[in-house]
């Protein structure tokens, strides 16, 4: 309820935000039909270990059931019917993040399946090659979603990631319109943190955009890689578009010219950006307004925020990459930018300091913080088609019995 006289206010603000989400959704399917072709993380390590099978980085498998060599992370004795399939919690490009529970233990876990005919359409846009040998190593960092390991069958790879139930970040900033200082300074100080870990290694994220940032149940940062979007989408289609958040597309993307490692510090400033005003910076509801915001109107800072703030978001947001915070000496930059002078950094690294904001979850099971859009599909309407072979399982049905949801190859 809210207090007496105060309907219109509420009434006004719920309009306005409707307006804004819908705004959002025009935009992201705007550029779904128009935008440069980006994979997710995920993606790009699958393709990279592909080509990594020959020196020449030719050596692609002809077929889509091929094996594919998933490096450390490997576990050839899995196999999906270890897992209880429980719900979608994501819809990709290329498959679907389920929760999953599996069987020997009771854990749950959220298992990412990709369609190996998807990964391999891409191959040719994976040129990337100088990453190729530290993608093989292992990637792991605190604010990063964390990967137990991997399997395929003969049409599928499965990725089994810790589940993360804390809710998407955007999902409380919607909430609450915008963040405080501190609570936003905490968030950015989680993904740069792990953004310049990834640097260390040579890998640019890119992928840097509301739906990949998850808080844990604890209330920390966690980074998932997945290039995910809400809509459910034909597989032929996707290979060729772009799914995710335009507005922090960099002016280098947008330009589709060459783009190095301090796209993700725009795409940070971004983020900061939002948190701070509740909406991203250059937003017009107007897509091509937006993308001529982005590439020449000056970023425009109004209210009440300290100039440390001010300072940061300009030079994050700095359209020449070359002049953009970060460029010089990466992390060690945005580290220290005195906005972030409150924050250890080993604290920071090491959980120490006490997340802003308690998610309040129950316990792993807990999906409250996820889209209903997701969540409320019926296992009924998941049920199983075309099921693909386990490859160490003996026979198809043996593949799915106790399964609520299977994933299928129209998945
Ligand atoms: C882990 N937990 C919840 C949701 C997720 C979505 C994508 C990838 C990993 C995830």
């Amino acid at each position: 309820m809210h207090p007496p006289g105060t309907e219109s206010v509420f009434t006004t603000l719920g309009k306005t935000k409707g307006l804004i989400k819908q705004g959002r959704e025009r935009l992201e399917q705007t550029i779904k039909a128009s935008s440069s072709r980006l994979s997710s993380y995920t993606e790009r390590v699958v393709a990279l270990m592909e080509r990594s099978k020959s020196p020449d980085g030719n050596s692609l498998p002809s077929s889509p059931t091929d094996n594919i060599n998933l490096g450390p992370s490997a576990n050839p004795n899995a196999k999906p019917t270890d897992f209880d399939f429980l719900k979608i919690i994501g819809k990709g490009s290329f498959g679907k993040v389920l929760l999953a529970k599996r069987k020997s233990d009771g854990r749950f876990y959220a298992v990412k399946v990709l369609q190996k005919k998807s990964i391999l359409k891409k191959k040719e846009q994976n040129h990337i090659m100088a990453e190729r040998n530290v993608l093989l190593k292992n990637v792991k960092h605190p604010f990063l979603v964390g990967l137990h390991y991997s399997f395929q069958t003969k049409e599928k790879l499965y990725f089994v990631l810790d589940y993360v139930n804390g809710g998407e970040l955007f999902f409380h900033l919607q909430r609450e319109r915008c963040f405080r200082e501190p609570r936003a300074r905490f968030y950015a100080a989680e993904m740069a943190s792990a953004v310049g870990y990834l640097h260390s290694l040579n890998i640019i994220y890119r992928d840097l955009k509301p739906e990949n940032i998850l808080l844990d149940c604890q209330g920390h940062i966690v980074l998932t890689d997945f290039g995910l979007c809400k809509e459910g989408m034909e597989p032929e289609e996707t290979t060729s578009t772009f799914c995710g958040t335009p507005e922090y597309l960099a002016p280098e993307v947008l330009k589709k010219q060459p783009y190095d490692r301090t796209v993700d510090w725009w795409c940070l400033g971004a983020v900061l950006y939002e948190m701070l005003f509740g909406l991203p910076p250059f937003y017009s509801r107007d897509v091509s307004q937006m993308y001529d915001n982005i590439l020449h109107k000056p970023l425009q800072i109004q209210g009440t925020k300290t100039i440390a703030a001010c300072d940061i978001l300009q030079g994050l947001l700095h359209k020449d990459q070359k002049k953009r915070l970060g460029a010089k000496t990466d992390f060690l930059e945005i580290k220290s930018h005195v906005f972030f002078s409150p924050i250890n950094w080993d604290d920071l690294y090491n959980k120490k300091i006490t997340p802003p904001f308690d998610p309040n979850v129950a316990g792993p099971a807990d999906l409250r913080h996820f889209d209903p859009e997701f969540t409320q599909e019926t296992v009924s309407s998941s049920i199983i088609r075309t099921p693909d072979l386990a490859a160490s399982s003996s026979s198809a049905t043996d593949a799915f019995l106790g399964f609520s949801y299977a994933p299928n190859d129209e998945d």
